[in-house]
């Protein structure tokens, strides 16, 4: 055979140790993961490099011995089959268009470049200036929150601008969160990966949005222009609102992880559409606790509290 599944090991963003899924050929090995149940339609995790440019997809990364190097590039291929793992087990979601479809991410775009983004087809990830950010791919909850982008995308759609796009973005942010899955009580989103010489901090923060500048009620609301300068109506900001309704469910005792996961998934793929606000939001989250747990569940009533203590609903 010219190809073949293999191990090699890899250096993250953060210095640590990790697996990595490769493909042997002759000449070496390439950064693609054909181990995941989307390979037997063909699907595969690939790395790119666009070497410190602007084109798309770049170059599929290559290793002679299979010990990785490349930070930005082994927790990007890692992150990206975390994310895939997640969606696939707990969610029964077969890649972003539950069609097995190829993840293709490429890092190392542009120079100190301090954003990373899906771009309709894929994840690209910049390195940070190493002020503000170090690499982007270094960070599970940035890695599944561009991805979630992609799954929003392909099912409920939600455009974005003003409340629709809040949402999207707060969907990115809680998936982004479940799958990393630590252990963190304030609920941050980025903390891997912002400031390196600042510990403690984030991009946000899910349990106090307000705390980077985000309002967490509705009588906070930004009305901001649906313009870049104004951040599209404030898609970044105004998701402070769904996030804290979200962080305000998740921790209500009784509620689990698993189960909250499961309520929103269900609402971002049965019940919300394109122009979707936070009332909408708010109803099919309540719809999707009931289909699942029943009308009178403690799931179906915390979805509800929570809501409600963020000025969304009664
Ligand atoms: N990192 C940003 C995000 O995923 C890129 C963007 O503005 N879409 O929200
Ligand atoms: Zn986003």
């Amino acid at each position: 055979v010219n190809h073949a599944a293999a191990t090699g090991t890899g250096t993250g963003v953060l210095g640590d140790t990790k697996t990595l899924n490769t493909d042997s050929y002759s000449g070496g090995y390439y950064l693609r993961d054909i181990t995941k149940p989307m390979y037997s339609t063909g699907g595969k995790i690939e790395t790119y490099t666009a070497n410190y440019g602007t084109a798309l997809p770049g170059t599929l990364l290559t290793d002679a011995d299979n010990v990785w190097t490349d930070r930005a590039a082994v927790d990007a291929h890692y992150y990206a089959g975390k994310t895939y793992d997640f969606y696939y087990n707990k969610l029964g979601r077969n890649s972003f268009d539950n069609r097995g479809a190829t993840l293709k991410s490429t890092v190392h775009y542009s120079r100190n470049y301090n954003n990373a983004f899906w771009n309709g087809t894929q994840m690209v990830y910049g390195d940070g200036d190493g002020s503000q950010f170090t690499s982007l791919s270094g960070a599970l909850d940035v890695v599944a929150h561009e991805i979630t982008h992609a799954v929003t995308e392909r099912t409920a759609g939600l455009v974005y601008e003003n409340q629709p796009g809040a949402l999207n973005e707060s969907f990115s942010d809680v998936l982004g969160n479940l799958v990393e899955n630590k252990n963190d009580p304030k609920w941050l989103l980025g903390e891997d990966v912002t400031t390196p010489g600042i510990a403690g901090d984030a991009l946000r923060s899910m349990s106090n949005p307000n705390e980077y500048g985000q309002p967490g009620h509705m009588n906070e609301y930004q009305n901001l222009p649906n313009t870049r300068e104004g951040d599209w109506g404030g898609v970044h900001i105004n998701s402070g609102i769904p996030n804290k309704a979200f962080y305000n469910f998740v921790t209500t005792p009784g509620i689990t992880k698993d189960n909250a996961g499961k309520i929103w998934y269900r609402a971002l793929t049965q019940y919300l559409t394109s122009y979707s606000q936070f009332i909408d939001a708010r109803n099919a989250t309540i719809q999707a606790a009931t289909d699942l747990f029943g009308a009178n569940s403690l799931e179906a009533t915390a979805v509800a509290n929570a809501w409600a203590s963020v000025g969304v609903g009664s």
